[in-house]
């Protein structure tokens, strides 16, 4: 990895019961404005991505969150910007869009749906096969 080289970090948030995963609708750039994306940010110089992801998700949706393992795709973005997911869960307060447009939670079957119908940003297609095969799953 260069020095230049920046990682972009996403929360898989799940329910409790790992039913439903939390999108959030981008306001910004207009290439994505209106798309569902996993939400979460750039991981700052010095800052590791789970402490990022714990800070992104605070400042976009006002909850504090544990933060678990990542997903197995990592997508390139552009040279040099790399996309990764981790799993979180949520331990206080209720998300609300401080950024975004709007937030949905969604089942696996709805999560497909909203693939297939092109709803979601085209770098977080990548999880949502394991996403789909892990929601509901007892
Ligand atoms: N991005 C893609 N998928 C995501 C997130 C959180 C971000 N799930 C892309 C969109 C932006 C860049 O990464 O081009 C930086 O994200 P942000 O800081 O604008 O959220
Ligand atoms: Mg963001």
């Amino acid at each position: 990895m260069t020095p230049d080289e920046r990682i972009v970090v996403a929360g898989a948030i799940v329910d409790h019961e790992r039913r439903m995963l939390l999108l959030a609708q981008r306001r910004y750039p207009a290439e994505v404005a209106g798309l569902w994306e996993l939400p979460g940010g750039k991981v700052e110089p010095g800052e590791n991505a789970e402490d990022a992801l714990r800070r992104e998700l605070a400042e976009e949706l006002g909850v504090e969150v544990r933060v678990g393992a990542m997903l197995t795709e990592r997508v390139t973005l552009r040279p040099g910007l790399t996309l990764i997911a981790l799993r979180a869960q949520i331990v206080t307060g209720i998300p609300h869009a401080a950024e975004h447009e709007a937030l949905a939670w969604v089942d696996g079957p709805t999560l497909a749906d909203w693939a297939r119908d092109g709803a979601l940003i085209p770098a977080d297609t990548a999880w949502v096969p394991e996403l789909v095969g892990e929601l509901g799953r007892p």
